[in-house]
């Protein structure tokens, strides 16, 4: 992709986006090798362990037999040719691929394997941000090779490490790697150059660039806005009047494929948020009580991370999109870092004061910054209510 800024001044950045090709039926099929190429769903319970005949054959589940409410976390390409995907329910997938096999999560092996690929790239290129348990960004600008064969070279590592395979593409920044990598699965090798916005990525549906999610894209679906290259078409105002002014210039510097974030290497969080786009939009007053449930849910899965990763933070934020896409951003900074769910509560619920609360809103959120490792700071002190008000006197905010 064309360099953006000034051209000449620095070469186009060579940024790869690395997933693995159906990676948790992947990691059963090196497990149950006599699988392969039969559709096969992973999901369910324990109930679905495979068992063992007299003769020492292994007897499978077969989606047909499962009953329950439990949904599949991923699928083999060939039980997707059937119609199955993530995220469908199992009973529902049973439908359309009664004869597929089903076996249960093992989270475990997942992270192993997930741990072994991340390795295997780190020693051929250590500028990596972890994105996930399946899929990383590489920053490969710094490298003399060629891209295609250190595209390649890295997906061999993968496969010498895990004998599973994985999909590359390589492009100018993040956003377009990371749509790029799903252009040739599975085992895709993928090189987007400055001709292939218009020819490979326009065509696309608008919802393959990450951070347009359902609701983005069927608001732009009812103003006929269907492809990337529509959105790149549009006019920039219109945009902005329909979502928002920071979400609607994002949305077409995105469709243009320009996107400067760098890569985040570290391996130490700099927040941790949760965030929830409701069903249908919710107002503060008729829907007041499941906004407040929502709320605290949103709170207590942010100290569950928070415990998780072992810090505390000290700037606790919300997030509001309201249902014309206006984004609104409220922080506060504490005088100690905190980690307790209740206590994030209040302190977000002192930010959510600060906001007028007079539309619908379509999205809720929660964050924690400025974090710091437990046990770093002995004397910090959890403070009590009273103390937030003043905090909150002193805390920036930001629309
Ligand atoms: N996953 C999940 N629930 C979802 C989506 C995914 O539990 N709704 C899990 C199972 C996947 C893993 O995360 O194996 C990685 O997700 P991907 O979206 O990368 O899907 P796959 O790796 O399974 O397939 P693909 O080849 O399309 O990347
Ligand atoms: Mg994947």
């Amino acid at each position: 992709m064309a360099a953006r800024g000034q051209p000449g001044r620095s070469p186009p950045r060579r940024i790869a986006h690395l997933d693995m090709d159906a990676f948790y039926a992947s990691v059963e099929l090196l497990r149950y090798p006599e699988l392969r190429g039969l559709p096969l769903v992973i999901g369910g319970s324990s109930a679905q362990q495979p068992g063992v005949l007299a003769n020492g054959e292994r007897r499978f589940s077969r989606l047909r037999d499962y009953v329950g409410r439990g949904v599949i976390t991923t699928a083999t390409y060939e039980a997707r040719a059937l119609g199955v995907y993530s995220a469908m329910g199992i009973m529902k997938a049973a439908r359309l691929a009664p004869d597929a096999i089903l076996l249960p999560v093992d989270f475990a092996a997942y992270r192993h394997h997930s741990r072994l690929f991340k390795a295997a790239v780190a020693q051929l290129a250590p500028q990596i941000e972890d994105r996930g348990i399946d899929e990383i960004y590489i920053d490969l600008s710094a490298l003399a090779d060629d891209t295609a064969t250190f595209a390649q070279r890295i997906k061999d590592a993968v496969r010498a490490a895990t004998g599973l395979s994985c999909s590359i593409c390589v492009a100018a920044n993040k956003l377009l790697a990371k749509i790029g990598s799903d252009l040739d699965k599975p085992d895709g090798l993928t090189l987007l150059g400055a001709d292939d916005l218009v020819r490979r990525i326009w065509p696309l549906p608008a919802r393959r660039i990450n951070g347009i999610g359902p609701k983005a894209s069927e608001r732009l679906a009812a103003l006929g806005i269907h492809s990337i290259g529509e959105l790149a078409q549009a006019d920039a105002g219109f945009l902005q009047q329909h979502f928002g002014r920071s979400y609607g210039r994002w949305l077409l510097a995105a469709a243009h494929g320009n996107d400067e974030r760098p890569l985040n290497t570290s391996s130490e969080p700099k927040s941790i948020s949760r965030e929830t786009t409701f069903e249908r939009d919710l107002h503060a007053r008729g829907d007041r009580r499941t906004l407040s449930a929502v709320f605290t849910e949103l709170c207590t899965r942010v100290a569950d991370d928070l415990h998780r990763k072992h810090c505390r933070g000290r700037t606790i934020g919300i997030k509001l999109r309201f249902a014309d896409f206006q984004t609104v951003t409220r922080d506060l900074t504490l005088p100690a870092a905190i980690d307790d769910a209740q206590d994030i509560r209040r302190a977000a619920g002192e930010c959510l004061r600060r906001v007028p609360l007079d539309r619908r809103l379509r999205l809720l959120g929660v964050r924690v910054s400025a974090l710091s490792p437990c046990g770093e700071a002995p004397d910090q002190r959890v403070p009590r209510q009273g103390e937030l008000a003043l905090a909150g006197d002193l805390c920036r905010g930001h629309d």
